[in-house]
């Protein structure tokens, strides 16, 4: 069956653009290039295949987010490192954390903005440029290891 990853954060952070980087195919389900559903991809690794799913990041897509997030094995937040993390993105990860469910940050958007990102807890933030695929597979890498 493999892992379900699921990837969160707020709107224009770069969701789609880091599954379609990391997944050889993707799906979207955008409008003017913005996601209202989701995005699916897949992606092999060591022989298991991980599914990615992305969800949308606008206030009113908000009730997918349930939807797509159910059963998931682990996290992946694109924030925009340009903006800082945000209150939508600080909810998603106060809900992980208390579910317990592994995660980490992609602080994106590294060629408009390189400053370390402020984020008050413990976890994992790799630095990323969605559009260069730069830093995208070590950061699956580094979220897999967490998950058993
Ligand atoms: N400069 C720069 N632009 C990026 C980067 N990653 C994504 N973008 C751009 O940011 C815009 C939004 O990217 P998307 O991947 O569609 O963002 P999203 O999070 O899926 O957006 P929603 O689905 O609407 O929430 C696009 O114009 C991307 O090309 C990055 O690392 N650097
Ligand atoms: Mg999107």
């Amino acid at each position: 069956m493999g892992k379900k990853i699921v990837i969160f954060g707020d709107y224009d952070s770069g969701k789609t653009t880091t599954l379609e980087r990391l997944c050889e195919k993707a799906v979207k389900v955008e409008y003017n290039g913005v996601t209202v559903a989701l995005d699916y991809g897949n992606i092999t690794l060591n022989g298991e295949k991980i599914h990615l799913f992305a969800t949308p990041g606008h206030e009113r897509f908000r009730f997918m987010l349930e939807i797509i997030a159910s059963g998931l094995d682990g996290a992946i937040i694109v924030v925009d490192n340009s903006r800082g993390v945000t209150a939508a993105e600080e909810r998603i990860m106060d809900l992980l954390d208390e579910s317990k469910i592994p995660y980490v940050v992609f602080a994106n958007k590294q060629d408009l903005d390189d400053s370390t990102l402020e984020i008050g807890r413990e976890v994992d933030v790799i630095p990323t440029i969605a559009t260069e695929d730069v830093g995208l597979l070590k950061g699956l890498k580094r979220l897999l290891g967490k998950i058993s």
